[in-house]
C-alpha cells in the first residue's frame, strides 16, 4: 500500500499525479446505493458485512478513485459503549437517551470491540475484495462532533445544548471527552489490526468553537487520540469544517494530513498548516451541482493554488450532496488526474 499515490501524498511523498477521493462518496446519491436501500435499512446494512463490502466498493467501481473508506457512521461504535442510537431518515443520527447529567456518564460502557465485530469483518472482506488496487480509509468520528449528538440527541444547527454543558459542567464534559477518546482510540486501532491502510477523524461541527474553547475543551482530546495512534503506522487524517479559525490548533493535535474545507483558500490553508503536513481539500460541494465547466474552473484553481507540491490530496471541502449527478462525480476524478500529471 505504501506505494499508492494516495499514502504516498499523506507522507507529502512525489506522486505521478494528484490523488482525489470524495467524503460520503458511498450513499445516496449512488443509484446502486438506493437499490440496496430499497430492501435493507441504513443499520442493516452496516451491520452486515456482505452489504457494507457491496456499498463500500460501489464507488470504487464507478469512479477512478485512490481510495475506498469504510461504509459505517460516525455513531457505529456508540454500539461497543451501550449507547442505543438510531438513523432516522431525513433527521440522521437520534441518541435514544442522550447523556446529560454524570449520572448519566455510568451508562457509556468501556469500548467493547467485540459488538462491533461486524466492522472488523467487513473491513478484512472489502481489503481482501480490493487486492492491492486502493487503499482503504477507517474513520470515527472525533469526540467534540460525538459528544454533539449524545447530548443534544440528534442534529441541530447550533448543539447548544451540547455546547452549555462543555462551558458549564466541566467534571461532565471531561468525563464524555475521556471515556469517546479511549473508545475513538481503539475502534481506530482494530480498524488498523483488520487492514484499513489510514485512518480519518471527522471533526465536522468543530467550527462551532472559538479558537479559545477548541484550545482548552477539545484539543487536549484530539492531541491524546493522534499520540495513540502515531503506533499504528498508518497516516492519520483530521477533517472538521468552519476551522479557518483554528488551523493551527487542529495542526498541533499532531494528524498527518489535515482537511481544509472551501471557506478558506487551498493555499492560504497550507500555508498556515505549514508544509510540514499534507493537505486534504477543498471543493465546495455544492459546486458539483454546477455545470462541468464551472467545477472544472475551480479544480483548476485548487490545483493551482496546491502548486504541484507533494502531500495534496484532491476532495471535497466537505461530504457529497444527496442531489449530486454522478457524471459529475466520475469527470471530476478523472479531470483532477489529467490535469495534475507531473
Ligand atoms: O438513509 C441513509 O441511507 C443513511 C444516510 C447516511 C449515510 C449514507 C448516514 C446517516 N450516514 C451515512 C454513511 C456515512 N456517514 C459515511 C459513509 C462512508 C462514505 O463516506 O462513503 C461517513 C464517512 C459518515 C460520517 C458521518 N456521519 C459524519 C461525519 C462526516 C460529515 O459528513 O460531516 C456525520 C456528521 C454523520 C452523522 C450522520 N449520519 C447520517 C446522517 C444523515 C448524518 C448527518 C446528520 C447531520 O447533518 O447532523
Amino acid at each position: 500500500m505504501s506505494e499508492h499515490r494516495f499514502i504516498k501524498a499523506c507522507r507529502r511523498e512525489e506522486t505521478d499525479c494528484t490523488p482525489v477521493w470524495f467524503m460520503r462518496q458511498a450513499g445516496r446519491y449512488l443509484h446502486e446505493y438506493m437499490a440496496v436501500r430499497a430492501d435493507h435499512s441504513f443499520l442493516e446494512i452496516s451491520r452486515s458485512p456482505e452489504l457494507t463490502k457491496e456499498v463500500t466498493l460501489q464507488p470504487l467501481r464507478a469512479f477512478d478513485l485512490d481510495a475506498a473508506i469504510i461504509f459505517a457512521d460516525i455513531m457505529t461504535p456508540f454500539e461497543g459503549i451501550d449507547i442505543d442510537f438510531d438513523i432516522e431518515a431525513g433527521a440522521g443520527p437520534v441518541i435514544t437517551e442522550p447523556v446529560q447529567t454524570l449520572a448519566d456518564l455510568e451508562r457509556m460502557k468501556p469500548f467493547d470491540a467485540s459488538k462491533v465485530d461486524f466492522l472488523f469483518e467487513a473491513i478484512g472482506q472489502v481489503v481482501a475484495e480490493l487486492d492491492g488496487q486502493a487503499p482503504l480509509i477507517g474513520f470515527a468520528g472525533a469526540p467534540f462532533t460525538l459528544a454533539c449528538y449524545l447530548i443534544q440527541g440528534r442534529s441541530s444547527r447550533e448543539f447548544g445544548k451540547a455546547r452549555h454543558i462543555m462551558y458549564t459542567q466541566p467534571e461532565l464534559w471531561d468525563g464524555v471527552m475521556t471515556r469517546l477518546s479511549s473508545m475513538v482510540v481503539e475502534y481506530l486501532e482494530r480498524q488498523v489490526q483488520a487492514g484499513v491502510a489510514a485512518v480519518q477523524v471527522f471533526d465536522s461541527w468543530v467550527g462551532l468553537l472559538s479558537p479559545y474553547d477548541y484550545k482548552t475543551k477539545v484539543a487536549p482530546y484530539m492531541k491524546g487520540i493522534f499520540d495513540a495512534l502515531a503506533g499504528t503506522g498508518v497516516p492519520r487524517i483530521h477533517f472538521g469544517t468552519g476551522t479557518t479559525g483554528l488551523l493551527e490548533l487542529m495542526r498541533d493535535a499532531g494528524a498527518d494530513v489535515i482537511g481544509l474545507d472551501w471557506r478558506i483558500s487551498l493555499d492560504e490553508g497550507w500555508r498556515r498548516v505549514g508544509y510540514d503536513r499534507a493537505v486534504q481539500g477543498n471543493l465546495d460541494p455544492v459546486l458539483l451541482l454546477s455545470d462541468m465547466e464551472t467545477v472544472k474552473t475551480q479544480m483548476q484553481r485548487i490545483l493551482d493554488e496546491a502548486a504541484g507540491r507533494p502531500g495534496h490530496i484532491f476532495n471535497l471541502g466537505h461530504g457529497i450532496i444527496r442531489t449530486t449527478p454522478r457524471e459529475h462525480v466520475a469527470e471530476l476524478a478523472k479531470a483532477v488526474h489529467e490535469a495534475s500529471k507531473r
